[in-house]
């Protein structure tokens, strides 16, 4: 089984809380991917009717157009049924980081509103606590004096070791840009920050700050595809 297997594997499992009718918030990321063409193969068999997706980024959306999946809004869906989506991390409390496909700003909003949100990931996205697979935990900042924003993000956390770098575009000597418009600061952490409510508050005070990709106590279902099978999880 190859990580993209275990990945569908997954994805597969959690469309099995799609029911006609609802809607769902429809993640981003090579998981959350499986879980779009899934639900869209179960529309064209007329397993499941009346879906309304709610695309968490415009990667998504433009994937979820291409299936004929239609779409909406928080504005005319202020309350999501289900999201579905993936991870980079999460910890044994459910916690997670997101967005290092970008898009955390609009999953954390899409994810937020959603009674139910179900967390995809193959087992090598689990970690002992948050920022501890060496990867970044991002942060969405104005592009308005960036670096200021920065150095203070990379203040914050010298206790826990942290570097933070600004997201640039693959290859390219600019930054990289949000669907929001906004930039992104990696936060690399070499210890574990400790109380992360505590740290979700400092980061968000910061002005030039819009949002983290911490999602702490938002994830109500966890579903880990492994090579010994699928396990699902409830909060
Ligand atoms: O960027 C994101 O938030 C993605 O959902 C990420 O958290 C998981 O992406 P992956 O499924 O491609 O690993």
């Amino acid at each position: 089984l190859t990580q993209d297997d275990l990945k569908r594997i997954a994805a597969y499992k959690a469309v099995e809380f799609v029911e006609s009718g609802m809607v769902i918030g429809l993640g981003t990321g090579s998981t959350a991917k499986h879980a779009v063409d899934r639900i869209s193969e179960l529309l064209r068999e007329g397993k499941l009717r009346d879906i309304i997706g709610i695309p968490t980024s415009t990667t998504t959306h433009e994937q979820a157009v291409s299936l004929g999946i239609p779409l909406s809004d928080l504005d005319s869906h202020p309350i999501v049924d289900l999201s579905i989506d993936g991870a980079d991390e999460v910890d044994p409390s459910l916690n997670l980081v997101k967005g290092r496909g970008g898009s955390l700003l609009r999953e954390k909003m899409i994810e937020g509103a959603s009674k139910k949100f179900v967390v995809i990931v193959d087992e090598s996205k689990l970690v002992k606590y948050i920022g501890g697979s060496r990867l970044a935990v991002p942060v969405e900042v104005v592009p308005f004096c960036c670096d200021f924003t920065r150095g203070k993000l990379e203040e914050l956390f010298r206790e826990a070791g942290c570097t933070a770098k600004l997201r640039m575009k693959s290859g390219g000597e600019t930054a990289a840009v949000t669907d929001n418009g906004n930039y992104v600061v990696d936060l690399y952490l070499e210890r574990d920050m400790g109380d992360l409510e505590a740290a979700s508050e400092a980061i968000l005070r910061l002005p030039g700050v819009v949002e983290h990709g911490m999602f702490l106590g938002i994830a109500t279902t966890l579903i880990v595809a492994g090579k010994s099978g699928v396990t699902v999880r409830d909060r």
